[in-house]
């Protein structure tokens, strides 16, 4: 019988305990215990990997050459421009951490299962991108928007007959937008979208188009499947809901009116330690994590709960302020020897938090989850 391949005989370099949830187009997760041992930065070799659509022959954790790699800037602009990737490294370089997080992200937690790749938690990672942000280029160009120039609309490489991959952005997020030329401090590994990156912080993962080609200023929301009815969820239009619940199981007729796009990440946190299963010394325990938001505004409390949310104890932060990278927490909790279930909850300025029961965004093709998280452990 054959064998299965794993993650790095399908990408170079990559940790051969990565999960394979799907060999073609490549979609790799992170063992979630490895996620939680890295929980200052994720090292490439562990990043998880989801890709629509593959590009032949970007199948490894290595650079991409830059030289030859053009792109071309146009759309709603006055002046259309190509530019070649080797360029933007003579140019005011900028760099951001943060979190990269597929909107599938905990989708097999949604009952009953939602269609797509069966995420746990591990389809996340925290990195380092540094390159040279897409204002200061059209600046550098001369560039002016035209008046309608509502959306950044990025298509990636067709390149060895590559499949279309295009995604829109609200023009909002040119601000922070970054064409990224490296990731942790080395060359932006091919199957992270090197040689050049269009990231977004604070923008869900599938919004960060990877070996960008063309980047177009548009009225509109482009209208190609990963647009519509693809990475979005239910919602009333011009309202504050974040979304519209479903009821679970049900069908939905998604179009521009009635849904809005995975953009902006969604508070969330994630517990490090204890891990599930793990029999741990007591009475005093550390517990500690991550928490994250879109970055607009900051986290400003992680709560964790061991009697099932009905009291809440306050973790320590480890940094204070607006980040699109993850925060770190921790706390130190009393307990008594046998088991426990620890949970815990972010909130951030606007007073944004987690519901207690991630199904109540249940949508059917499982995005965007951000339920409170229940670690089931043993105190010696
Ligand atoms: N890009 C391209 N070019 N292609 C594809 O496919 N995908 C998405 C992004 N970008 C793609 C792109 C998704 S969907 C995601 S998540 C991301 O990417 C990931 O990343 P990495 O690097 O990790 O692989 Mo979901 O939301």
């Amino acid at each position: 019988a054959q064998q299965a391949p794993t993650a790095d005989q399908l990408v170079k370099g990559k940790n051969p305990k990565l999960i394979v949830l799907s060999q073609r187009p490549i979609v790799l997760e992170t063992p979630y215990d490895l996620l939680a041992s890295n929980p200052e930065k994720t090292p490439k070799d562990l990043l998880f990997i989801r890709n629509n659509v593959d590009l032949p022959g970007y199948n490894t954790v290595e650079g991409a050459s830059p030289q030859g790699w053009k792109v071309e800037v146009g759309g709603l602009v006055d002046k259309p421009f190509t530019f070649e990737a080797s360029e933007l490294f003579a140019m005011p370089q900028t760099e951001v951490i943060m979190v990269l997080q597929c909107s599938g992200n905990g989708r097999s937690l949604f009952q009953p299962r939602p269609s797509g790749n069966p995420w746990k938690r591990g389809g996340v990672g925290n990195v380092t991108f540094r390159g040279v942000r897409l204002k200061d280029l059209l600046a550098a160009k001369g560039v002016k928007l035209g008046e309608k120039a509502f959306f950044i609309t990025a298509h990636a490489s067709r390149q060895g007959n590559a499949p279309e991959f295009v995604r829109s952005v609200p023009i909002q997020a040119l601000e922070h937008a970054l064409l990224a030329l490296s990731m942790n401090g080395e060359p932006l590994p091919a199957v992270h979208g090197g040689p050049v990156r269009l990231v977004f912080p604070g923008y869900f993962g599938v919004n960060n188009v990877k070996w960008v080609q063309k980047i177009e200023f548009t009225e509109a929301e482009n209208t190609t499947p990963e647009q519509m009815p693809r990475y979005r969820v239910p919602a009333i239009p011009n309202t504050h809901l974040p979304f519209l619940p479903q009821e679970p199981g049900k069908t939905y007729p998604y179009n521009f009116q009635n849904s809005r796009p995975n953009w902006l990440v969604t508070i969330n946190s994630f517990i490090f330690a204890p891990l599930e299963g793990q029999r741990v010394q007591g009475p005093y325990v550390r517990v500690e994590g991550v928490a994250f938001n879109d970055g607009i505004v900051p986290i400003v409390s992680v709560e964790v709960s061991t009697n099932g949310g009905r009291t809440w104890h306050q973790a320590q932060l480890a940094t204070q302020g607006k980040s699109f990278g993850w925060v770190r927490w921790q706390t130190t909790l009393y307990l008594r020897p046998g088991e426990h279930e620890v949970m815990a909850r972010a909130w951030d300025a606007t007073g944004r938090s987690q519901p207690l029961d991630g199904n109540i965004a249940w949508n059917e093709r499982g995005y965007e989850y951000n339920g409170v998280m229940r670690v089931k452990f043993t105190v010696a």
